[in-house]
């Protein structure tokens, strides 16, 4: 009997079911963990890079250790570059009591070079109304666009920074949250130059590689940087080319960190809103030329492909805007 229970696990059926017409698919049938077969990794993989973000109801089950555990299944895990962990050796916390908010369209740490491949959320607190976060995708976002405006795309480049307007995002925190906030995020700046249009290593695709880290688009005038990164952006977060999750407490959301843009809607005023965040590594982008990202600066970083050893802060924060 217990054979029979184990062989039913272990060949348990996974559903996949789509829930928007560009991106989505909630997965049902699996626990998440560390234990999981070959053949489901290899399932949840496939329905990842397909519908590029994925949910799991019911993971209530998963603590700090399972979700790294899991998170291994997939890739390497990787610290934040700048915020240390929460409790785990690499999660991020995403906790509005710390004045969390990722309420701008943003794709996690592009201001590294190889950033995350895989983000993996995990809801530990929920707020009784609001908290949803969208999700873009960012291929269908390219494939989409009138032809010149790909081959504009192709063509250009843009420079990502985690540095930019922490009062413009958070405009309601106090100053000294403000002031130690940005202190930590940015404790060491980071300058990386990107495609603007990313060849994705495992599907092919082309994806627009934008979002709030975005500086400046090479060769061009604020004002003009501005409009241009405006006309991509819209077409990313048309609402046709999204998808919102309403959070219940124990859901775990993936993402394909390399197809996607996500945001954070902050409406759920000063209840708790507690999530998880696992990263897994990623490679170094290349344009549609075969030209790769490069980090700009810090110099002499001793990892220049992530870059996190000796710029990781020792102050602590668990809150992450757009993190
Ligand atoms: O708070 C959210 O809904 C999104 C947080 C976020 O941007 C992240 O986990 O990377
Ligand atoms: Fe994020």
């Amino acid at each position: 009997m217990a054979t029979a229970t184990a062989t039913a696990t272990a060949t348990a059926t996974i559903t996949v079911t789509k829930i928007g017409g560009r991106i989505g698919a909630e997965i049902g049938g699996v626990q998440l963990g560390g234990d999981l077969s070959d053949g489901t990794v290899a399932e949840i993989r496939a329905a990842l890079l397909a519908h590029k973000v994925v949910f799991f109801r019911g993971q209530d089950h998963l603590d700090e250790a399972g979700h790294e555990a899991f998170a291994q299944l997939l890739g390497a895990p990787v610290a934040h570059p700048t915020v240390p962990s929460a409790d785990g050796r690499y999660a991020l916390g995403i906790d509005s009591h710390h004045g969390a908010r990722a309420n701008q369209w943003h794709t996690d740490v592009t201001f590294v070079p190889a950033y995350p491949a895989f983000s993996i959320l995990r809801a530990v607190t929920i707020p009784p109304y609001g908290g949803n976060t969208l999700w873009a995708n960012t291929a269908t976002a390219y494939s989409n666009l009138p032809e010149p405006l790909r081959a504009l795309a192709d063509s250009l480049r843009a420079v990502h920074s985690n540095e930019y307007d922490y009062a413009a995002l958070k405009p309601d925190a106090l100053p000294e949250a403000l002031a130690q906030y940005r202190e930590v995020f940015t404790s060491t700046k980071f300058l990386t130059e990107h495609p603007v249009v990313r060849v994705h290593s495992e599907t092919g695709e082309r994806t627009l590689l934008l979002g709030n880290f975005v500086q400046r688009i090479n060769g061009l005038t604020g004002h003009d940087s501005r409009a241009l990164q405006d006309l991509f952006q819209s077409h990313i977060e048309s609402p046709e080319n999204t998808v919102r999750w309403q959070w219940r407490a124990g859901d775990v959301a993936i993402w394909d960190n390399r197809a996607t843009q996500h945001y954070g809607v902050d409406d759920s005023g000063d209840h708790e809103r507690t999530l998880r965040r696992v990263t897994v590594d990623g490679d170094v982008p290349v344009g549609p030329d075969g030209e790769p990202s490069r980090l700009i600066s810090p110099d002499g970083v001793p990892d220049p492909a992530f870059g996190i050893a000796s710029g990781a802060s020792t102050s602590t924060a668990s809150a992450s805007a757009s993190a």
